[in-house]
């Protein structure tokens, strides 16, 4: 059996204990998994702290061009990272899965690399010049989750190195392996200490946010831990990028043609099977036009093949674990139990974590599928009759990531989007985020954005040079 490693100081570090990590789709094991003590996490802090003054003082191009010697490597290991992937994730190879995972690795690295920050001078009269250099941080926490386990992870780690700072990167418990194989195959052109890791459950996350010697938290995850590493944080006051996933609404204004958005629909909310940050969680849709909805998007529901994410020919793959396997079947058995019409669609495997495509209609706000995000594939439709109320649905919800607005004319769909409470507002899309687009949350859903020139700034801090002329 293959036994997986950190890596500090750019070495393979042994651990003392492992966890095995199983494949969702189909039970068999991937390998063993390290499980990194506290002692492993004080070392990984001080091997990226010690690093950190030398990766500081390269240039900034030295840094552009080893950022996109990193996209050079995702490229070139792009197939073998997006099989283990599909393996110990479970999202398909194909369609918006673990190649399309990949891809969005390479393109969030080279991006990163290809921007910069110089020094702006904010003010300049005849007696004084003031200019904003921005210096990095310094050790950055990065804390990953296990549904875009790389993806997420390329988010914190990229800006980060571009802009000075090193990394402790910590992936999900659920999801270890691609992650640390990820990180040992850029570590190539990586100076030692630069990136760093560690692994193990919510203990050594916090052992990591809360070491005093860190000086940076970039984390996606639950609101729960997010408010934990908030507290955790007053022992080194960090500043935090916080992204909580949301329960995303989408509105569907009246007399909208639901053929025309029945596929940008379907895969807003059923994108990972709907285990993403920013998918549709909720679904409002007029009453005149609820049936024609549902009649689209359970056209595309029939035809989607369900299985191992390993054969070219599935879309849809399992839940990645048994806590949010049973997690979305509790909600949906709570639907079931209160009447609504539970649709389901697809022959799902005897064998890992798979669940049917699932619509869920005849249902309402206050049901635990609409106000608990769900995190799988299962959408609720909610039938309005007045837009009004439909906005006021959408906002109701202290989890405020993304939400959609979908029209046949944008002239309809504009001013909606103005009223709604999210961190994106996407008009007939949705998830559709952007290396060059700042992204994240509002209210419950975090603080902080990632990508484009703002996602730089997060990790750097303002030092102002002020000259008497
Ligand atoms: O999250 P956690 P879990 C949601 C989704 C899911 C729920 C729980 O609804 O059902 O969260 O998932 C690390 N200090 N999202 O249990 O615990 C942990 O080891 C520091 C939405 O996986 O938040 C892992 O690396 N770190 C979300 C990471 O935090 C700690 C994506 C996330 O785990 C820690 C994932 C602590 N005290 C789940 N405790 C999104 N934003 O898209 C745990 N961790």
């Amino acid at each position: 059996m293959q036994t997986f490693t950190n890596l500090v100081n750019g070495k393979a570090v042994e651990a003392a204990d492992h966890q095995e990590i199983f494949n969702p789709a189909t039970g068999d094991s991937l390998g063993l998994a390290p499980l990194s003590s506290e002692q492993d996490v004080n070392d990984a802090v001080i091997a990226a702290r010690k690093a950190q003054k030398m990766w500081a003082n390269t240039s900034d191009q030295e840094r552009q061009e080893t950022v996109t010697r990193v996209a050079e490597i995702l490229q070139d290991n792009s197939e073998y990272l997006a099989q283990l992937v599909t393996r110990e994730q479970g999202k398909p190879l194909a369609g918006p899965g673990s190649r399309f995972e990949i891809q969005a690795c390479i393109g969030w690295t080279q991006v990163p690399a290809a921007l910069s920050l110089p020094p702006e001078t904010v003010y300049e009269d005849e007696e004084r010049k003031d200019t904003l250099h921005r210096a990095p941080l310094g050790v950055v926490a990065a804390i990953a989750p296990w549904n875009w386990p790389l993806m997420i992870a390329i988010w914190q780690i990229i800006p980060a190195i571009r802009m000075g700072n090193t990394v402790v990167l910590k992936p999900s418990e659920y999801t270890p392996i691609a992650t640390l194989e990820m990180v040992r195959l850029i570590n190539q052109v990586l100076p030692p200490g630069v990136l760093n890791t560690v692994s193990g459950e919510g203990r050594i996350g916090a052992a990591l946010t809360s070491h005093p010697d860190i000086d940076k938290i970039m984390f996606t995850g639950s609101e729960a831990t997010g408010r934990r590493i908030i507290e955790a944080s007053s022992r080194n006051l960090a500043p935090i990028t916080l992204e909580l996933g949301g329960n995303d609404a989408a509105i569907v204004v009246p007399g909208t043609d639901a053929k025309a958005i029945s596929e940008g629909l379907f895969w807003g909310a059923f994108l990972n099977m709907g285990q993403t940050c920013a998918c549709i969680k909720r679904l409002y849709v007029h009453e005149n036009d609820y049936d024609q909805v549902i009649a689209a998007l359970s056209d595309i529901a029939r035809k989607m093949p369900i299985g191992d994410g390993m054969n070219d020919a599935n879309l849809i793959g399992p839940l990645q674990n048994e806590m949010q396997y049973k997690k979305v079947k509790e909600l949906v058995d709570d639907a079931r139990t209160n009447g609504c019409d539970v649709m389901e669609f697809g022959d799902t495997p005897e064998k890992g974590y798979f669940l049917p495509v699932t619509l869920v209609g005849n249902i309402s706000d206050g049901q635990r599928l609409v106000d608990e995000e769900q995190f799988g594939p299962a959408l609720p439709i909610v039938r309005y009759r007045n837009l009004d109320d439909a906005i006021a649905s959408a906002n109701g919800l202290s989890a405020a990531l993304g939400a959609s607005i979908w029209a046949n004319s944008l002239e309809e769909a504009e001013p909606i989007a103005l009223m709604l409470e999210a961190g994106t507002v996407w008009i007939n899309q949705h998830g559709a985020i952007h290396p060059m687009v700042p992204f994240g949350g509002n209210k419950a859903s975090g603080y902080g954005v990632e990508f484009g020139l703002e996602g730089l700034k997060a990790v750097t801090q303002p030092r102002v040079i002020s000259i008497k002329k």
